[in-house]
């Protein structure tokens, strides 16, 4: 069964089976609060609990999958209602601890790199190691730490990889509101964070939803997002999306978005970074986030220039591996496209011509083409002062 999702490089692990029965040594809520300890010891910043009714969702969901909005990404709609109904997908879930864990560096500049047409943006949560491996030992070892105390019981760990409602729990847990950006955002720390979830059979305590929504009347996501993706409030058309057209999308990238994806090569952030809430961000100290081959701030020519074994080796472990080398020669090539005219540039475009991949081909000559122009514009704009000064040469010499 494929369970890949878009940040996803690995399969699902719901075929394994959930181990069951447990001896209680503690009663739910003592589990509860012990679960909440240990969580933040094990690196989670917040941890919630809640039951397995999603129904509202449940039509959300369908509403968006009946729009067309998932584009491609077909394994949205293949489970049925598992996805919606978590006992379905794991037979005996009573409760879903979902937990936040946050990822951004210290001292990363994103707005800087999106104001440097010449570097590359790549999503910051994409910028060091991949977290599903990550997440699920944590969320594995924290159910572990309870059966050590309870004994046995019935739990699987997901994060991002199967047919769960990530969002829709965790603001069911009280992690944080849904934004116009359809983002789970905490008021205390913006939305730069993973979610992930144990599925549990044990009877706990739930926690209260999130019910406020902070957003109020701002609209700075849906004004700014560059090919307006954010079709209603809380609602995206991945279609539009440049984190689905840059890490989901197979083929061509439509020439109408272009223009808009900039620099970003690998994921989009523009609709927290202009959020009010994400300067209360808390940096990480996960080692595994911290960027690798300075790619919070390379420059598009010399990712473009990687080789496939360099992009492989250095992809490594990597959320951008999935992606392939294809793809990403593709997202580099509108990136240089849209870049300010170099030399450097328009010789490296030229050097992949003849690369054995139409996909790819089509993308260098679209930028080669967005090059030509802003070389034309470049000599033109060059070129005003000296033909004003020729006016000028001429009209004094007709005047004497
Ligand atoms: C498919 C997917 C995508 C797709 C589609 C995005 C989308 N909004 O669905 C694409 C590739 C575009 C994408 C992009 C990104 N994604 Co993504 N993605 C997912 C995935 C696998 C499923 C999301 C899903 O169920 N979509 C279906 C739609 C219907 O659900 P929804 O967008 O959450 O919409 C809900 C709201 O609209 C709500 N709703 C609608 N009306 C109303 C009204 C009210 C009153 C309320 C309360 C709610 C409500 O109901 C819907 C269903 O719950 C999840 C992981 C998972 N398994 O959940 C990660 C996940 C959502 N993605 C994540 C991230 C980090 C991103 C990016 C930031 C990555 C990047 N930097 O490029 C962008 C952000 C884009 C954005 N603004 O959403 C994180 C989000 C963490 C967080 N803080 O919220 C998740 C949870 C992965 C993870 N484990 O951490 N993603
Ligand atoms: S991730 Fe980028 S393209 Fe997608 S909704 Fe947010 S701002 Fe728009
Ligand atoms: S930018 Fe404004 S509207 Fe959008 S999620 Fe943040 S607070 Fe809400």
């Amino acid at each position: 069964m494929n369970t890949v999702s878009p940040h996803s490089p690995e399969p699902g692990n719901i075929d394994d089976p959930m181990p069951r029965e447990a001896s209680r040594a503690l009663d739910p809520a003592e589990m509860a609060e012990k679960l909440k300890i240990w969580g933040r010891e094990l690196g989670f910043q917040q941890l919630g609990i809640t039951d397995t009714d999603l129904d509202a969702h449940e039509d959300y969901l369908n509403r968006w999958l009946e729009a067309g909005y998932h584009g491609e990404m077909d394994y949205m709609a293949r489970h049925g209602t598992r996805r919606t109904r978590p006992a379905e997908l794991e037979p005996g879930t009573l409760r879903i601890i979902s937990v936040r864990m946050d990822y951004l560096p210290p001292e990363i500049e994103s707005t800087r790199v999106l104001g440097q047409p010449e570097r590359a943006y790549v999503a910051r949560y994409a910028l060091g190691r991949d977290y599903h491996k990550l997440i699920r030992k944590r969320l594995t070892q924290l159910a572990q730490k309870l059966q050590k105390e309870i004994g046995t019981f019935g739990f699987r760990a997901f994060v991002d990889s199967a047919p769960v409602m990530e969002r829709a729990l965790a603001q069911k847990a009280g992690i944080g509101w849904f934004g116009k950006n359809a983002m789970i955002l905490n008021p205390k720390a913006g939305s730069l964070f993973f979610l992930g979830e144990l599925y549990t059979d044990l009877p706990l305590p739930v926690d209260a939803p999130f019910e406020r929504d902070h957003c109020g009347k701002c609209t700075r996501c849906q004004t700014w997002c560059p090919t307006g993706a954010i079709v209603d409030d809380k609602v995206i058309d991945a279609r539009r999306c440049i984190s689905y057209l840059t890490i989901e999308k197979h083929g061509a990238i439509p020439l109408e978005y272009r223009h808009a994806m900039g620099n970003r090569v690998f994921g989009c952030d523009d609709c927290q970074l202009v959020c009010p809430f994400t300067r209360f961000t808390r940096a990480t100290r996960e080692q595994d986030f911290a960027p690798r081959h300075a790619l919070d701030r390379a420059r598009l020519i010399d990712l473009f220039n990687w080789s496939e074994p360099e992009f492989l080796e250095h992809t490594q472990g990597s959320a951008i591996r999935r992606l392939g080398y294809e793809r990403w020669l593709r997202n580099l090539a509108v990136g240089l496209g849209n870049a300010p005219f170099s030399d450097e540039i328009v010789s490296a475009l030229k050097a992949r011509l003849s690369w054995p991949s139409d996909l790819v081909r089509e993308h260098v000559r679209w930028a080669l083409s967005q090059q030509a122009q802003k070389r034309d514009a470049t000599r033109e704009a060059a070129s005003a002062p000296l033909i004003e000064a020729g006016f000028k040469d001429i009209i004094a010499r007709q005047s004497t």
